[in-house]
């Protein structure tokens, strides 16, 4: 018998004798320190001591000592089911008078919130929820909608490349292509999700933000859709009366294209020096327009008998306003005091 087998007998009895007077876990924990621990565990130093033997010997030790290791991951989980937990004061002795042990509950974070609201609204129109990679291929962030290389229209969506094709995507738009070469119309879906910006923050700009797409293909779509579905959705989620506008815009896979903004709830159009609106009374928080014939035509479906809408909203930015925070980045900083005011119980 070898002598790393000699060690197997000898480490079986060891784990025996130590596991036989096992009450809590914390006796479990120290018993796989002792034979896991990351550089003097017992097995450890084995597997150590396996690398040095001479190839001939090594295969059938390897076995044993595998199967070993095996024995004792198992007996060690039904040492720690059987074992209790003692907390430091059951050691001591009880004292009724002490104060009671105060679980912290976690809650949902105030952007996860909102966009389960937002889903809430599409979801009871009809619409269902995708979602895609937030790496994306250069295809599907620019080519697939209509933006060739070196237009001048992606200098705004500058964003971090991993390699000459891969990219941290600059918007959820790349999820409409995804899913209208996967599913023929009616479509009518929305996509929400993190996107990545070359930006500098400010009270309004972040470089990682949360967007929400939506998209509707079928016969017969018009701008008058796109138009009251937006009108209801912003009213649902902000009260009926909000003040909004349309305004034209330019995207190169829309046309035509809109841009959507509602009044600034921070200064309500008062304060000429507003961080937020720059004075004008109105931010921008969605763009959208009809699906332009390219992108059905680079997804294979008929622009002859198709047409479409689609809209990409900000969710950050629209949370500042709904939730009235003058500053986008205060969703990042972690601070709890101001975390703990969306989950008022
Ligand atoms: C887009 O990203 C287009 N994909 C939107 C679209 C979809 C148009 C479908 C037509 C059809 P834009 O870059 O404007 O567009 O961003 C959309 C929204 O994201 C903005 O209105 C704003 O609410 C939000 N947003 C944009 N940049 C930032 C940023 N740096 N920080 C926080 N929010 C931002």
């Amino acid at each position: 018998m070898s002598i790393l087998e000699n060690k197997i007998r000898e480490y079986r009895h060891l784990f025996e004798e130590h596991s036989s007077k096992i009450k809590e876990k914390r006796e479990v924990e120290e018993l796989r320190q002792l034979f896991f621990g990351r550089k003097k565990g017992l097995l450890t130093l084995l597997f150590e001591e396996l690398k040095t033997l001479p190839p001939e010997e090594k295969k059938a030790a390897g076995r044993a000592l595998n199967e070993f290791k095996e024995e004792i991951q198992q007996q060690l989980v039904q040492l720690e089911l059987k074992a209790k937990t003692v907390r430091p004061q059951e050691k001591i002795a009880e004292d009724l008078t002490l104060p009671g042990w105060k679980p912290y509950w976690g809650a949902p974070h105030p952007l996860t919130l909102f966009q389960l609201a937002i889903e809430k609204i599409f979801v009871s129109m009809g619409f269902t929820v995708e979602d895609g990679p937030e790496i994306e291929t250069d295809y599907y962030n620019f080519e697939a909608l209509n933006f060739p290389p070196h237009h001048p229209a992606r200098d705004s969506w500058d964003t971090l490349y991993i390699n000459d094709k891969l990219l941290l995507r600059t918007h959820t738009s790349p999820v409409q292509i995804r899913v209208m070469e996967k599913k023929k119309p009616p479509i009518r879906i929305i996509i929400p999700g993190k996107v990545f910006r070359r930006e500098t923050a400010d009270p309004t700009h972040l470089p990682m933000f949360y967007q929400v797409e939506g998209l509707v293909v079928d016969r017969g779509i018009t701008f008058a859709h796109l138009k009251g579905t937006l009108e209801y959705f912003i009213k649902a989620l902000f009260g009926e009366k909000i003040k909004l506008r349309f305004r034209p815009s330019f995207f190169p896979f829309t046309e035509p294209s809109a841009e959507v903004d509602i009044e600034c709830i921070v200064c309500h159009g008062q304060d000429p020096a507003c961080r937020v609106c720059g004075g004008s009374g109105w931010k921008e928080i969605l763009g959208a327009g009809m699906v332009d014939p390219q992108v059905f035509k680079n997804v294979n479906i008929d622009p002859e008998k198709y047409s479409g809408w689609a809209f990409g909203l900000g969710i950050d930015r629209t949370a500042m306003f709904a939730y009235q925070i003058p500053e986008i980045r205060y969703f990042y900083e972690n601070d709890l005091r101001f975390l703990r005011q969306f989950n008022r119980k």
